[in-house]
């Protein structure tokens, strides 16, 4: 199927729904039964929970909310519903071809119901559940990821220049003080993406590629990690506990110098910036750098325009397997000159997860709301791993300050020149 402005909502849903799964299926060929029921770390949960609970939120909206039937697999529920069980008891698993027979079954009946469902009233619905399943396959590679580290199996490499020079690596663009438009209101966002509104910022300068591993490397020679100068009151505590020195996805090979860093915590990404004399951007100015035209007065769904994220423009969807040198892009380009703002690593802002005026939950209070509790930092911009569906710059993660896991890096902003 070839998109174009003609193709109907169904045949999008079809299309998207099976790219989706063609996908997730692609992940579960590889899967050992090891890695499928193993908790490798107690913030996330077992491959094979992620892959039931899938199925699990596809049936119950749209096989039992949406299209009215029993329940299929009564068994399942108390298991796979995400506010079910804690994450320590998700490992008593069916075993993986069951788990295959239900992601099928589900998906079977949901394909018929497709045919006959009035599917406008429904968008919204449909398009949650891509996105849904899309996050959860992102957390699947956070936990490959984590299996492979844990049994020191490393990425083989890759052995080239360095081409992007220092002086440009520490380049920052000036966003001059107006309003721009934040957020989004179109069917495909989150009920945290809405509503839309207008936010008027200062003047303020925001690094023009994301931190590089040869940037971050000054801070850990400078003794980063042993001095608490450059650390918050938190984040020092964070760090005598954490007891680490380096981030999680480090590469002691210099060819990887023009890399984002990649798994560092919110903590991390703090110290680092107070390091260089910087701060990390609020939620809104990594928005507006990202998204706004000053020329046209018009929000872009995407750094580069209106066209969907494909490997011209951006590293993700487990396309390449890893980070890229941060200029790998030059389509990446934002209005006001930003490089890799999608794609490669999730970038820690330094707003709080919190509600937009006019919020309102969709479709369960779980989604979104249970975690505006001042807890969670906001992330934007999506990793390598970020299937195309997630990725745009009005979309927001949310996580604690001290999860590492997740390829997460930043950039910097300032206020002052
Ligand atoms: C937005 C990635 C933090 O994994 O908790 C999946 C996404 N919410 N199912 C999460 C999500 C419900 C969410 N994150
Ligand atoms: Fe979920």
């Amino acid at each position: 199927l070839k998109l174009s402005k003609s193709t109907s909502t169904k045949e999008f849903i079809y299309y998207a729904l099976n790219d989706c799964r063609k996908k997730t299926l692609k992940l579960i060929d590889e899967l050992d039964d090891t890695t499928f029921r193993n908790q490798y770390h107690p913030d996330f949960s077992p491959v094979g929970w992620h892959l039931g609970h899938i199925a699990y939120t596809e049936s119950l909206w749209l096989l039992e909310h949406s299209a009215g039937l029993r329940c299929l697999f009564p068994q399942y529920r108390k298991l796979f519903a995400a506010d079910g069980l804690p994450k320590c008891e998700r490992v008593q698993l069916p075993n993986l071809e069951e788990i295959a027979d239900y992601l099928q079954t589900v998906r079977d009946k949901v394909l018929e119901y497709l045919e006959v469902a009035d599917i406008e009233p429904q968008e919204r619905l449909w398009r949650f559940l891509i996105q849904h399943e899309s996050q959860h396959c992102e957390i699947l590679s956070y936990v490959w990821e984590l299996a492979k580290s844990q049994q020191s199996i490393v990425n083989s490499q890759q052995s080239k220049f360095v081409t992007l020079d220092v002086a440009k690596q520490a380049e920052m663009v000036m966003i001059p003080a107006g309003e721009f438009e934040q957020g989004n209101n179109s069917l495909d966002a989150l009920d945290n993406e809405s509503l839309c509104h207008r936010v008027y910022l200062d003047t303020y300068w925001i690094d023009r590629y994301p931190v590089t591993c040869g940037q971050y490397r000054e801070f850990m020679r400078a003794g980063g990690y042993e001095n608490s100068e450059w650390w918050s009151k938190a984040g020092w505590q964070w760090l005598q506990i954490a007891q680490v020195t380096q981030p999680l996805y480090w590469h002691s090979d210099r060819s990887y110098d023009d890399h984002p860093v990649c798994g560092v915590s919110w903590y991390e990404a703090e110290a680092y910036s107070r390091f260089v004399g910087k701060r990390l951007p609020t939620e809104a100015e990594w928005e507006k750098a990202a998204s706004w035209d000053a020329q046209t007065k018009h929000r872009r769904t995407y750094p580069w325009g209106e066209e969907i994220p494909t490997p011209k423009y951006c590293n993700c969807d487990r396309l390449i397997s890893q980070t890229t040198p941060v200029n790998a892009y030059p389509e990446s380009k934002s209005a006001y000159g930003l490089f890799d703002t999608l794609g490669n690593v999730w970038e820690w802002t330094d707003s709080w997860f919190a509600p937009y005026q006019g919020f309102q939950s969709y479709p369960y209070v779980g989604y979104s709301q249970v975690y505006f509790d001042n807890q969670h930092r906001v992330l934007k911009g999506g990793s390598w791993a970020t299937r195309p569906w997630v990725l745009r710059a009005s979309f927001r993660n949310w996580y604690h300050p001290n999860v590492r896991q997740i390829f997460a890096g930043f950039r910097c902003a300032t206020s002052f020149n």
